[in-house]
């Protein structure tokens, strides 16, 4: 009764606005942040109960990453510190378009039953959240707030304002058992970054690879952290630039970079030859790229080439790691190792990790489906062209590893084998856990260039990108696009799939998929081909197909 009181109360303050349908996405909800008040408000109840469910901290994220700085967003962690297990998500879309109070404590009541929450025993829990730069986060971070105390035994810890993969890490570390603070995030990240540095081959004295970089922040919450990072960081001379000065994501940020392959805002010519990142607004992105000569355009080094330069490192280590000093395979344990990737990725990247013996797999864009894949594997790598990816160590590689390094420390010290062990466990505290992310991403990057000794040149050059070119299509209702084989083929409207066959086939090397978007009410028109100008006409006869 008391509980029912006090929701009835605290929602009656957070109407919601009419004539608005939201829908949690593949990045929670998201829209112009002036409509979301009440929208995070009950994500915030969602979290409470979440928590209560599974004993376990819940983070509550709240950004519209690379979108421009007026929009915002909220989503879920879930104790792994992965995204809102896929089952909740109904639930989420009902909660948030539920009419008034009334329905919202029918549509509670209900779902407490069938999920067979129960309250009783249960210890204080605990939400934490986050929230990007943007200036709206502040109201509401108010709203969560209400909406997590509005659930008798549930309290909310404010982080601030953290990267998004900050705010898993620190959902993940918390459930472990660990220390959750940024400093202690910090000091993971930079302990396994100096041991990938301890371990670098003799001899590569670093002719090639300088200890220069610059990065751009998008204006957001990533060149902030940056900034407090690099003060602990001696080997890198690293420059943020688009620290949160400007306007964020406008004209700077990985998925401009990206999309429109131009150098961001404060770059220009000058930095010819110099390597250079780009963040998106919330930090989980990243791409690197550098600047052409004389000219406004980059050689961008996007997401299927970090994916290529991590698998190369990581194959090696393995291999490393399983052949025995006097040849004969290690027949001790084989580690699986996977790569996962979208349609998106383009074409001669999946070509060259093929070409490597590695194991591709392909899953529908959006985080939750490759994580979910790559999470089969004992290292499992995925990535999105985009820049968002992690790498995933199984819980039985990581004994297999403490248990071999220990043994090689006392059998073979400082031989290749120990070391391989050595940076393999070293990786796995590097590279995010919970979800991608640039900040660890990038220093993951930087550890292998240094390990191999490539400059950005020498990286880009594993193989050379197919041109392709992405459009857009209003449409009225995206939902009418039905997809199937991770996106590759149009099931509805029928015929579509047979007409886009035609077109592709008229290309050399063409390839071409048409998806619904999960952000926008758009479908998205991707195409691939051997030169610039067929993947343009392929992409443009396709989109009067949609149209
Ligand atoms: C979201 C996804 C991202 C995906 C993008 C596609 C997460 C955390 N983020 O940003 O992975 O690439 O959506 O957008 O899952 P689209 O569906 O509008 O093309
Ligand atoms: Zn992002």
């Amino acid at each position: 009764e008391q509980q029912r009181s006090i929701l009835l109360d605290s929602s009656s303050r957070f109407p919601i606005p009419s004539g608005v349908k939201f829908s949690y996405g593949t990045s929670g909800f998201r829209a112009d942040a002036s409509l979301l008040e009440s929208t995070v408000f009950r994500v915030g109840i969602l979290a409470a109960l979440r928590s209560i469910h599974t004993r376990s901290v819940i983070g509550l994220m709240i950004t519209a990453s690379h979108n421009e700085v007026s929009d915002n967003g909220v989503k879920v962690a879930d104790p792994s510190g992965g995204m809102l297990t896929q089952s909740w998500e109904p639930f989420a879309d009902a909660l948030a378009n539920a009419p008034d109070s009334h329905a919202l404590l029918k549509l509670l009541d209900d779902f407490v039953k069938e999920e067979n929450i129960i309250f009783e025993g249960v210890p204080t829990v605990e939400v934490f959240l986050g929230r990007d730069t943007r200036p709206s986060g502040t109201s509401l971070v108010e709203a969560a707030k209400q909406g997590i105390t509005s659930i008798m035994g549930a309290i909310a810890t404010d982080m601030g304002v953290v990267t998004t993969p900050q705010l898993h890490w620190m959902v993940r570390s918390k459930n472990k058992g660990t220390e959750a603070s940024e400093y202690s995030y910090f000091d993971q990240l930079l302990v396994s970054l100096r041991c990938l540095l301890d371990y670098i081959p003799q001899g590569n004295k670093s002719n090639d690879v300088s200890d220069k970089l610059i990065v751009d922040g998008a204006d957001g919450v990533g060149g902030e952290k940056l900034e407090k990072l690099k003060t602990r960081l001696s080997y890198l001379k690293i420059d943020v630039r688009n620290r949160g000065d400007g306007v964020l994501n406008e004209g700077v940020g990985a998925d401009y970079v990206q999309k429109e392959k131009l150098v961001p805002r404060g770059f220009g010519p000058v930095d010819t030859g110099i390597r250079c990142a780009s963040l998106d607004g919330d930090a989980d992105r990243l791409v690197y790229f550098s600047v052409l000569p004389n000219s406004n355009k980059i050689d961008l080094v996007d997401g299927d080439k970090i994916l290529s330069l991590f698998a190369l490192f990581l194959k090696e280590q393995l291999s490393i790691l399983s052949g025995s000093e006097d040849g004969k395979a290690n027949k001790s344990y084989q580690a699986s190792l996977g790569v996962v990737q979208t349609a998106y990725a383009n074409g001669a990247s999946t070509d060259y990790l093929k070409q490597l013996g590695l194991e591709v797999v392909f899953t529908p864009t959006g985080v939750k489906y490759l994580h979910e894949k790559a999470a089969e594997y004992d290292v499992g790598i995925y990535f999105e062209a985009n820049g968002h990816g992690t790498v995933l160590f199984s819980e039985n590689i990581l004994s297999w590893l403490e248990i071999k390094s220990n043994e090689l420390a006392s059998t073979s010290k400082d031989s290749e084998q120990h070391k391989a062990a050595l940076r393999l466990l070293a990786v796995s505290k590097l590279i995010n856990q919970a979800v991608g992310d640039a900040l660890s991403g990038l220093l993951l990057v930087e550890a292998i260039l240094k390990h191999m000794d490539w400059s950005i040149d020498k990286w880009s050059e594993l193989y050379q990108d197919l041109p392709s070119r992405q459009l857009k299509v209003k449409v009225v209702d995206r939902t009418a696009v039905i997809t199937a084989n991770a996106e590759t083929i149009v099931v509805r409207p029928t015929g579509i799939q047979d007409a886009i066959d035609v077109e592709t086939a008229k290309y050399p090397q063409g390839r071409c998929f048409i998806r619904p978007s999960g952000t926008e009410d758009v479908v998205r028109v991707y195409a691939e081909a051997s030169t610039q100008e067929a993947a343009d006409s392929l992409a443009h006869s396709v989109v009067k197909l949609v149209d």
